[in-house]
Protein backbone atom coordinates (compact mmCIF):
# COMPACT_ATOMS: atom_id res chain seq x y z
CA UNK A 1 0.00 0.00 0.00
CA UNK A 2 1.11 3.54 -0.51
CA UNK A 3 2.46 5.59 2.48
CA UNK A 4 0.37 8.17 2.77
CA UNK A 5 2.64 10.53 4.04
CA UNK A 6 5.47 12.28 2.03
CA UNK A 7 7.98 10.35 2.25
CA UNK A 8 6.63 8.15 -0.88
CA UNK A 9 10.03 6.34 -2.06
CA UNK A 10 8.99 6.14 -6.36
CA UNK A 11 12.01 4.47 -6.52
CA UNK A 12 11.32 1.93 -3.92
CA UNK A 13 7.69 1.73 -5.47
CA UNK A 14 8.91 0.88 -8.73
CA UNK A 15 11.08 -1.83 -8.12
CA UNK A 16 7.89 -3.14 -6.02
CA UNK A 17 5.58 -3.12 -8.82
CA UNK A 18 8.08 -4.67 -11.28
CA UNK A 19 8.75 -7.30 -9.74
CA UNK A 20 5.06 -8.21 -9.12
CA UNK A 21 4.26 -7.51 -12.67
CA UNK A 22 7.58 -9.94 -14.20
CA UNK A 23 5.91 -12.79 -11.59
CA UNK A 24 2.87 -12.18 -12.56
CA UNK A 25 3.50 -12.01 -16.63
CA UNK A 26 5.83 -15.23 -15.69
CA UNK A 27 3.07 -17.08 -14.49
CA UNK A 28 0.15 -16.11 -17.12
CA UNK A 29 1.62 -17.77 -19.83
CA UNK A 30 0.83 -21.88 -19.66
CA UNK A 31 1.94 -24.77 -21.44
CA UNK A 32 1.52 -23.14 -24.71
CA UNK A 33 1.26 -26.32 -27.40
CA UNK A 34 3.38 -26.26 -29.64
CA UNK A 35 6.79 -25.38 -28.00
CA UNK A 36 7.83 -22.61 -30.68
CA UNK A 37 4.36 -20.81 -29.77
CA UNK A 38 5.27 -20.83 -26.11
CA UNK A 39 9.29 -19.88 -26.77
CA UNK A 40 7.94 -16.71 -29.14
CA UNK A 41 5.60 -15.48 -26.70
CA UNK A 42 7.58 -15.91 -23.67
CA UNK A 43 10.45 -14.48 -25.88
CA UNK A 44 8.96 -10.86 -26.19
CA UNK A 45 7.04 -11.25 -23.12
CA UNK A 46 9.74 -12.13 -20.48
CA UNK A 47 12.79 -9.70 -22.36
CA UNK A 48 12.45 -7.01 -19.99
CA UNK A 49 10.65 -3.35 -20.69
CA UNK A 50 10.28 -0.93 -18.53
CA UNK A 51 6.47 -2.31 -17.58
CA UNK A 52 4.92 0.98 -17.24
CA UNK A 53 1.47 -0.05 -18.54
CA UNK A 54 1.07 -2.42 -16.12
CA UNK A 55 2.27 -0.64 -13.27
CA UNK A 56 -0.14 2.00 -14.29
CA UNK A 57 -3.04 0.11 -14.08
CA UNK A 58 -2.19 -1.07 -10.44
CA UNK A 59 -1.64 2.47 -9.08
CA UNK A 60 -5.10 3.77 -10.73
CA UNK A 61 -6.98 0.87 -9.31
CA UNK A 62 -5.26 1.65 -6.06
CA UNK A 63 -6.18 5.46 -6.21
CA UNK A 64 -9.59 4.34 -6.59
CA UNK A 65 -9.39 2.30 -3.53
CA UNK A 66 -9.06 -1.03 -5.26
CA UNK A 67 -7.04 -3.85 -4.42
CA UNK A 68 -4.10 -3.67 -6.53
CA UNK A 69 -3.61 -7.72 -7.22
CA UNK A 70 -7.46 -7.81 -8.29
CA UNK A 71 -6.25 -6.29 -11.25
CA UNK A 72 -2.66 -7.52 -11.52
CA UNK A 73 -4.13 -10.01 -14.60
CA UNK A 74 -5.80 -6.80 -15.95
CA UNK A 75 -2.38 -4.93 -15.79
CA UNK A 76 -0.87 -8.46 -17.45
CA UNK A 77 -3.48 -8.23 -20.42
CA UNK A 78 -1.54 -4.63 -20.69
CA UNK A 79 1.80 -5.62 -21.21
CA UNK A 80 0.55 -8.40 -23.52
CA UNK A 81 -1.54 -5.97 -25.77
CA UNK A 82 1.65 -3.76 -25.64
CA UNK A 83 3.92 -6.71 -26.28
CA UNK A 84 1.90 -7.73 -29.16
CA UNK A 85 2.00 -4.25 -30.62
CA UNK A 86 5.86 -4.06 -30.59
CA UNK A 87 6.37 -7.67 -32.40
CA UNK A 88 3.88 -6.74 -35.01
CA UNK A 89 5.37 -3.54 -35.27
CA UNK A 90 8.75 -4.64 -35.72
CA UNK A 91 7.64 -6.44 -38.69
CA UNK A 92 9.75 -6.10 -41.85
CA UNK A 93 6.14 -4.85 -43.61
CA UNK A 94 5.61 -2.34 -40.94
CA UNK A 95 8.70 -0.59 -38.81
CA UNK A 96 11.10 -3.70 -39.80
CA UNK A 97 13.22 -3.52 -36.62
CA UNK A 98 15.69 -6.03 -35.86
CA UNK A 99 16.10 -4.91 -32.32
CA UNK A 100 13.91 -4.33 -29.66
CA UNK A 101 14.65 -4.36 -25.84
CA UNK A 102 17.86 -5.16 -26.18
CA UNK A 103 17.50 -8.43 -28.23
CA UNK A 104 16.86 -9.40 -32.03
CA UNK A 105 13.47 -9.26 -32.56
CA UNK A 106 10.64 -11.51 -32.59
CA UNK A 107 10.65 -12.02 -36.20
CA UNK A 108 14.59 -12.60 -36.55
CA UNK A 109 14.62 -15.23 -34.18
CA UNK A 110 11.05 -16.98 -35.00
CA UNK A 111 10.24 -15.94 -38.27
CA UNK A 112 7.76 -13.57 -39.65
CA UNK A 113 4.53 -16.21 -39.35
CA UNK A 114 5.50 -17.29 -35.86
CA UNK A 115 6.38 -13.75 -34.71
CA UNK A 116 2.70 -12.60 -36.20
CA UNK A 117 0.70 -15.72 -34.54
CA UNK A 118 2.64 -14.95 -30.92
CA UNK A 119 0.79 -11.79 -31.23
CA UNK A 120 -1.97 -12.93 -32.34
CA UNK A 121 -2.16 -15.49 -29.17
CA UNK A 122 -0.71 -12.69 -26.48
CA UNK A 123 -3.41 -10.40 -27.95
CA UNK A 124 -6.56 -13.23 -26.94
CA UNK A 125 -4.59 -14.18 -24.34
CA UNK A 126 -4.69 -10.89 -23.31
CA UNK A 127 -8.59 -10.93 -22.88
CA UNK A 128 -8.84 -14.38 -21.12
CA UNK A 129 -6.49 -12.96 -18.65
CA UNK A 130 -9.49 -10.27 -17.60
CA UNK A 131 -12.20 -12.95 -18.57
CA UNK A 132 -11.31 -15.85 -16.83
CA UNK A 133 -8.10 -15.22 -14.65
CA UNK A 134 -9.35 -12.06 -12.59
CA UNK A 135 -10.85 -13.39 -9.47
CA UNK A 136 -13.16 -11.49 -6.95
CA UNK A 137 -13.81 -8.58 -9.45
CA UNK A 138 -17.59 -8.17 -10.15
CA UNK A 139 -18.31 -9.03 -13.73
CA UNK A 140 -19.94 -5.98 -14.55
CA UNK A 141 -16.70 -4.18 -14.13
CA UNK A 142 -14.71 -6.83 -15.77
CA UNK A 143 -17.42 -6.34 -18.69
CA UNK A 144 -16.59 -2.69 -18.81
CA UNK A 145 -12.45 -3.77 -18.74
CA UNK A 146 -13.24 -5.93 -21.97
CA UNK A 147 -15.28 -3.51 -23.77
CA UNK A 148 -11.83 -0.83 -23.05
CA UNK A 149 -9.14 -3.16 -24.20
CA UNK A 150 -11.25 -4.16 -27.42
CA UNK A 151 -11.34 -0.42 -28.50
CA UNK A 152 -7.70 0.23 -27.46
CA UNK A 153 -6.73 -2.96 -29.60
CA UNK A 154 -8.79 -2.29 -32.56
CA UNK A 155 -9.64 0.70 -35.64
CA UNK A 156 -10.51 3.38 -32.66
CA UNK A 157 -7.00 2.92 -30.65
CA UNK A 158 -3.59 1.17 -31.87
CA UNK A 159 -4.69 -0.15 -35.03
CA UNK A 160 -5.77 3.17 -36.53
CA UNK A 161 -2.91 4.80 -35.08
CA UNK A 162 -0.67 2.42 -36.76
CA UNK A 163 -2.41 2.24 -40.11
CA UNK A 164 -2.19 6.56 -40.30
CA UNK A 165 1.40 6.12 -39.23
CA UNK A 166 2.53 4.20 -41.62
CA UNK A 167 0.37 6.21 -44.40
CA UNK A 168 2.36 9.51 -43.23
CA UNK A 169 5.54 8.03 -44.30
CA UNK A 170 7.95 10.41 -46.12
CA UNK A 171 4.93 12.61 -45.72
CA UNK A 172 4.84 15.93 -44.56
CA UNK A 173 2.80 15.89 -41.80
CA UNK A 174 1.12 18.78 -39.78
CA UNK A 175 0.61 18.60 -36.00
CA UNK A 176 -3.23 17.43 -35.93
CA UNK A 177 -1.99 14.66 -37.71
CA UNK A 178 0.93 14.02 -35.17
CA UNK A 179 -0.85 14.56 -32.61
CA UNK A 180 -3.57 12.17 -33.98
CA UNK A 181 -0.83 9.14 -34.24
CA UNK A 182 0.75 9.65 -31.34
CA UNK A 183 -3.14 9.85 -29.72
CA UNK A 184 -3.94 6.21 -31.39
CA UNK A 185 -0.81 4.63 -31.53
CA UNK A 186 0.57 5.46 -27.83
CA UNK A 187 -1.57 7.11 -25.99
CA UNK A 188 -4.82 5.08 -26.23
CA UNK A 189 -3.06 2.21 -24.30
CA UNK A 190 -1.89 4.13 -21.77
CA UNK A 191 -5.21 5.49 -20.99
CA UNK A 192 -6.83 1.93 -21.06
CA UNK A 193 -4.21 1.01 -18.28
CA UNK A 194 -5.36 3.64 -15.80
CA UNK A 195 -8.70 3.31 -16.99
CA UNK A 196 -8.80 -0.25 -16.91
CA UNK A 197 -7.17 -0.35 -13.14
CA UNK A 198 -9.53 2.28 -12.22
CA UNK A 199 -12.13 0.38 -13.08
CA UNK A 200 -11.88 -2.80 -11.35
CA UNK A 201 -11.76 -0.70 -8.19
CA UNK A 202 -15.46 0.81 -9.25
CA UNK A 203 -14.15 4.35 -9.46
CA UNK A 204 -16.90 7.11 -10.25
CA UNK A 205 -16.98 8.96 -12.92
CA UNK A 206 -15.10 12.18 -11.44
CA UNK A 207 -12.45 9.97 -10.81
CA UNK A 208 -12.45 8.06 -14.34
CA UNK A 209 -12.54 11.88 -16.08
CA UNK A 210 -9.59 13.05 -14.08
CA UNK A 211 -7.90 9.78 -15.09
CA UNK A 212 -8.76 10.38 -18.73
CA UNK A 213 -7.08 14.36 -18.61
CA UNK A 214 -4.03 12.92 -16.92
CA UNK A 215 -3.83 10.30 -19.27
CA UNK A 216 -3.49 12.34 -22.42
CA UNK A 217 -0.81 14.53 -20.84
CA UNK A 218 1.29 11.30 -20.03
CA UNK A 219 0.80 9.19 -23.54
CA UNK A 220 1.32 12.61 -25.87
CA UNK A 221 4.59 13.36 -23.52
CA UNK A 222 6.02 9.85 -23.48
CA UNK A 223 5.57 10.09 -27.07
CA UNK A 224 7.65 13.45 -27.44
CA UNK A 225 10.08 12.12 -24.97
CA UNK A 226 10.44 8.97 -27.14
CA UNK A 227 11.14 11.17 -30.06
CA UNK A 228 13.60 12.56 -28.33
CA UNK A 229 15.45 9.81 -27.22
CA UNK A 230 15.57 8.38 -30.79
CA UNK A 231 17.44 11.39 -31.60
CA UNK A 232 19.80 11.43 -28.11
CA UNK A 233 20.29 8.07 -27.17
CA UNK A 234 22.20 4.84 -27.88
CA UNK A 235 20.60 1.54 -29.54
CA UNK A 236 22.68 0.35 -26.03
CA UNK A 237 20.96 1.80 -24.18
CA UNK A 238 16.96 2.27 -25.86
CA UNK A 239 17.27 -1.49 -26.53
CA UNK A 240 16.11 -0.48 -30.22
CA UNK A 241 17.74 1.20 -32.93
CA UNK A 242 18.43 4.66 -32.00
CA UNK A 243 17.63 6.99 -35.15
CA UNK A 244 14.75 5.38 -36.57
CA UNK A 245 12.38 8.36 -36.97
CA UNK A 246 15.00 9.75 -38.95
CA UNK A 247 15.76 6.43 -41.49
CA UNK A 248 12.18 6.06 -42.28
CA UNK A 249 11.22 9.62 -42.38
CA UNK A 250 9.12 9.63 -39.88
CA UNK A 251 7.21 13.65 -38.51
CA UNK A 252 8.65 14.08 -35.16
CA UNK A 253 7.97 16.83 -32.44
CA UNK A 254 11.72 17.31 -32.34
CA UNK A 255 11.61 17.49 -36.25
CA UNK A 256 8.64 19.94 -35.69
CA UNK A 257 9.81 22.30 -32.88
CA UNK A 258 13.39 21.23 -32.06
CA UNK A 259 15.21 19.23 -29.40
CA UNK A 260 14.27 22.21 -26.46
CA UNK A 261 10.98 23.10 -27.96
CA UNK A 262 10.09 19.75 -27.49
CA UNK A 263 10.84 18.83 -24.14
CA UNK A 264 9.66 22.07 -22.98
CA UNK A 265 6.14 21.01 -24.55
CA UNK A 266 6.46 17.14 -22.80
CA UNK A 267 7.18 19.10 -19.87
CA UNK A 268 4.12 21.41 -20.31
CA UNK A 269 2.35 18.29 -20.46
CA UNK A 270 3.27 16.59 -17.81
CA UNK A 271 2.44 19.57 -15.11
CA UNK A 272 -1.50 19.62 -17.32
CA UNK A 273 -1.46 15.62 -16.61
CA UNK A 274 -0.76 15.84 -12.76
CA UNK A 275 -3.07 18.83 -12.30
CA UNK A 276 -5.28 16.83 -13.14
CA UNK A 277 -5.29 14.71 -10.46
CA UNK A 278 -5.20 17.51 -7.67
CA UNK A 279 -7.84 16.58 -6.04
CA UNK A 280 -6.23 13.47 -5.05
CA UNK A 281 -2.85 14.92 -4.62
CA UNK A 282 -2.30 13.61 -1.43
CA UNK A 283 -3.11 9.77 -2.33
CA UNK A 284 -2.04 9.37 -5.94
CA UNK A 285 1.97 9.33 -5.27
CA UNK A 286 2.57 6.69 -7.70
CA UNK A 287 0.52 8.37 -10.43
CA UNK A 288 2.16 11.86 -9.99
CA UNK A 289 6.06 9.98 -9.78
CA UNK A 290 4.96 7.80 -13.45
CA UNK A 291 4.34 11.27 -15.03
CA UNK A 292 7.21 12.88 -13.71
CA UNK A 293 9.38 9.28 -14.35
CA UNK A 294 8.42 9.57 -17.94
CA UNK A 295 9.81 12.64 -18.85
CA UNK A 296 13.37 12.04 -16.89
CA UNK A 297 13.82 8.88 -18.30
CA UNK A 298 16.73 7.94 -20.41
CA UNK A 299 15.06 4.79 -22.11
C1 LIG B 1 -3.04 -4.17 -30.93
C2 LIG B 1 -4.30 -5.55 -32.65
C3 LIG B 1 -3.17 -4.64 -32.34
C4 LIG B 1 -2.34 -4.27 -33.35
C5 LIG B 1 -1.12 -3.46 -33.17
C6 LIG B 1 1.56 -2.60 -34.67
C7 LIG B 1 0.43 -1.85 -34.09
C8 LIG B 1 -0.94 -2.43 -34.24
C9 LIG B 1 0.59 -0.68 -33.42
C10 LIG B 1 1.91 -0.09 -33.11
C11 LIG B 1 1.89 0.45 -31.71
C12 LIG B 1 3.25 0.89 -31.25
C13 LIG B 1 4.40 -0.04 -31.39
C14 LIG B 1 3.39 2.12 -30.69
C15 LIG B 1 4.66 2.63 -30.15
C16 LIG B 1 4.49 2.88 -28.68
C17 LIG B 1 5.81 3.01 -27.99
C18 LIG B 1 6.38 4.37 -27.86
C19 LIG B 1 6.41 1.92 -27.51
C20 LIG B 1 7.61 1.90 -26.66
O1 LIG B 1 7.13 1.73 -25.33
P1 LIG B 1 8.11 1.57 -24.11
O2 LIG B 1 9.23 2.55 -24.23
O3 LIG B 1 8.69 0.12 -24.36
O4 LIG B 1 7.30 1.61 -22.87
P2 LIG B 1 9.11 -1.00 -23.29
O5 LIG B 1 9.97 -1.94 -24.09
O6 LIG B 1 9.86 -0.33 -22.16
O7 LIG B 1 7.84 -1.65 -22.84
Amino acid sequence: MVDLDNSFDFSAYLTKAREQVENALDSALGPERPETLREAMRYSLLAGGKRLRPILCLAACELAGGDPTQSLPTAVALEMIHTMSLIHDDLPSMDNDDLRRGRPTNHKVYGEAVAILAGDALLTRAFEMVAIRTKGVPSERLLKVLGELSLVAGAPGLVGGQVVDLECEGKEVDFETLEYIHLHKTGALLKACVTCGALIAGADEKLLSALSIYARGIGLAFQIIDDILDVTASSEVLGKTAGKDLISDKTTYPKLLGLDESKKRADELVLEAKAALDPWKNTAFPLLSLADYITNRDR
